[in-house]
């Protein structure tokens, strides 16, 4: 009780000795004293612990304190000129704070894009894992044990476990989607992927795909030449020429490179295209029968192709940038500068 009364005297004098400035300062005195939590709930909170004697002349005392640090508080809110004149004094017909909106991402934007074209070809879009293990990644798309794409110089390995790695490509993803054994199967499978590349201007360590697959009975490599020629007209414009090249990947036979007419020049050839008049957009093929077999496809009875392109060149030409790692690093005087593609 002695101890309880100490402290009431000491918060009166503190009372006293608040000055009564702003409005601020009127908030932190309630919640500090009249608060839910405030000194006068915590006191009164005491009560239980003072002896039933002294229950009443304690109790007075705390209702005089009360009353000393409520009328303190309604004197400094009519001096500040009263809760419900500052109410009045606010004109609701000023214009509020208009809210910063964020904006999509350059690689979105791109990819979103691209999506959409496929997704209005009847490709539905799926996604994978970007940690990977070596069946899903590697051996189920034929690409041999001593393959240089599994060297420690393009694959990073999860150092807990070297079966682990970070995926290169998306391609894990329509493996994944292909032992399900739902067919006819038609996807598109955008993603980040991992390649252990020195960064600089041109290239980094992780980047962004977009991989396509369709598989079906009697899919053909005109199906797989006329979809990537809607695709690229949708794109780039009705009057865009195209040009397929043989190439080689241990997922696909045949295999091809597709070129798009340079963007820049219109083939007359510049710095871009390396004055070929062509650049190269993305691979494809038919999928391989091994692949076919190693997700428990027939491959007599199904065939497929298959496509693969990045993100970042594309966009990079798309919106004139001439560094890939302005894409990773956040800064938004880069990154406010988009707009969808329409
Ligand atoms: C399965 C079967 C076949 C996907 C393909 C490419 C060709 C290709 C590159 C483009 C630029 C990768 O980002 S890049 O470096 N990709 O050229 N990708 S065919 O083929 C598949 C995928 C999955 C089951």
């Amino acid at each position: 009780m002695e101890q309880l009364l100490q402290q009431i005297a000491a918060y009166k004098l503190e009372i006293e000795n608040t000055p009564t400035n702003g409005a601020d300062s009127l908030e932190a005195y309630r919640i500090k004293f009249l608060g839910t939590k405030g000194i006068v709930k915590n006191l009164f909170a005491e009560m239980k612990n003072v002896p039933a004697d002294q229950k009443k002349e304690f109790g007075q005392v705390l209702n005089e304190f009360k009353q000393l640090a409520e009328g303190k508080y309604e004197n400094w809110k009519e001096q500040l000129g009263g809760g419900s004149q500052k109410a009045a004094s606010i004109d609701v017909t000023l214009p509020g704070d208009s809210l910063t909106l964020g904006t999509r991402h350059p690689i979105n934007l791109f990819l979103n894009h691209v999506i959409s074209i496929f997704n209005r070809l009847g490709f539905s879009t799926a996604e994978g894992p970007e940690i990977e293990d070596d069946w899903h990644n590697f051996t189920a798309l034929n690409i041999a044990e001593n393959h240089p794409a599994r060297d420690m110089q393009d694959t990073f390995y999860i150092q807990q476990n070297p079966d682990w790695v970070l995926r290169t490509h998306t391609s894990n993803t329509q493996i994944r989607n292909m032992e399900k054994g739902v067919l006819p199967l038609r996807i598109v499978c955008p993603g980040r992927v991992y390649r252990n590349e020195t960064i600089s201007a041109r290239s980094h360590c992780f980047f962004h795909q977009i991989e396509g697959l369709y598989i079906d009975e009697n899919v053909s490599f005109a199906d797989l030449k006329q979809t990537l020629y809607f695709f690229v007209q949708e794109m780039y414009g009705k009057d865009i020429k195209i040009r397929f090249r043989p190439s080689y990947f241990p997922f696909t036979e045949p295999s091809a490179e597709m070129d798009v007419q340079c963007l820049i020049c219109h083939g007359e050839g510049c710095a871009v295209c390396k004055r070929t008049g062509w650049l190269e957009i993305l691979g494809c093929g038919m999928v391989h029968p091994k692949v076919l077999e190693n997700c428990k496809i027939d491959p007599n009875k199904y065939t497929g192709f298959a496509f693969g392109m990045g993100i970042e060149r594309p966009a990079m030409l798309k919106y004139g940038i001439n560094d890939i790692r302005l894409f990773s690093e956040n800064d938004v005087r880069f990154l406010n500068q988009f707009t969808p593609i329409t």
